[in-house]
């Protein structure tokens, strides 16, 4: 059976630093070619700049390296995204546009594009989301995600392109920092945490979000992509649930592991209509029921999971 070959856009992210690694350690260092608008620097990597939006630099990477899978992960958040909005537009839905149009022509056997809680919107159910109910996202980052939903279904069908998604909800891990995203104050808080830093947080201490620990996240990632394609049922996004938790909850998590922690607020007008208008907790029963999805990671585990490896990391930045 021919390897793997992959390709990853916006691998120098949040999740594309985790995930770059997870896939070298599946198929191999040099199996996977790990892009970036900007130049990477991740170890033992094989990297290149790519603008999504540069689709002749994509199809050239493609065809020079046989590429067989590509996970697409360049994107403006939330945040960030409505500081310009056709800006944003142009990049979430024309770089989708590159990445499906590159790979339907030339043989990439399987995409994989993340969505997100942020494609739902007010009129959404907000406890225990449904897999299919109404959505109506209100940031360009959610309309984004949305459509680009609909388009990958729309390649599945009418091409045959195998395309999957998970609607990821805020990530929170150790070895990367997120930018741009209303759920980002749940990374930055530990920092600070472990710095012996106080932490001013941008929502209001009862604003709950859905959540994820970085490691389910990868690993939800990596046996979506490997189900058999029979199971995959969905092809626009999964569902995708780690956890629930407001400001003050993880704020007290921190706190039984290091009680000098303080935390202050100071709401983000912007951030905060964000957060109320996406979903408090998430059923992702069709991602169980049909691959077997189940996350291992509740608040506390990853609190001390996140404090153990920061300890680490910050304790050998001291010393060296
Ligand atoms: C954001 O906050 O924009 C992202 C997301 C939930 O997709 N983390």
């Amino acid at each position: 059976m021919r390897k793997e070959s992959i390709l990853i856009t916006g691998a120098g992210g949040q999740i594309g630093t985790v995930l770059t690694k997870a896939l070298q350690e599946k198929h191999g260092a040099e199996n996977v070619l790990a892009t970036d608008l900007r130049e990477i620097d991740l170890p033992k990597t094989r990297t290149d700049t790519l603008n999504v939006l540069d689709k002749e630099k994509m199809t050239k990477l493609v065809v020079e390296n046989r590429v067989t899978q590509i996970y697409h992960l360049a994107a403006i958040l939330s945040a960030k995204g409505e500081e310009k909005p056709r800006f944003t537009w142009n990049i979430n839905m024309e770089g989708l546009f590159n990445v499906l149009d590159v790979a339907k022509d030339h043989d990439v056997s399987k995409v994989f594009h993340p969505s997100s809680i942020a494609a739902f919107g007010p009129d959404t159910p907000r406890e225990n989301t449904p897999q299919v109910t109404p959505a109506t996202p209100t940031t360009v980052y959610g309309i984004s995600k949305m459509a680009g939903e609909f388009w990958g279904n729309y390649y599945f069908l009418r091409y045959g392109l195998d395309i999957r998604s998970l609607r990821y909800p805020g990530i929170i891990g150790h070895r990367s920092l997120p930018g741009g995203g209303t759920t980002d104050y749940a990374v930055h808080i530990y920092h600070s945490a472990l710095k012996g830093e106080s932490f001013e947080v941008f929502l209001k201490e009862s604003t709950a979000l859905p959540m994820i620990y970085m490691d389910d996240a990868i690993r939800a990632t990596l046996e979506l992509m490997d189900a058999p394609k029979e199971k995959i049922k969905v092809r626009d996004a999964y569902n995708l649930a780690g956890m629930t938790f407001t400001p003050a909850e993880i704020v007290a998590a921190i706190k039984a592991e290091i009680p000098e922690f303080k935390a202050t607020y100071k709401v983000n007008p912007l951030r905060q209509s964000i957060a109320e208008s996406w979903p408090m907790s998430i059923d992702d029963s069709k991602a169980t029921e049909d691959w077997g999805w189940k996350p291992t990671y509740d608040l506390k585990g990853m609190t001390k999971d996140m404090i153990k490896n920061l300890r680490k990391k910050y304790s050998f930045k001291k010393s060296a």
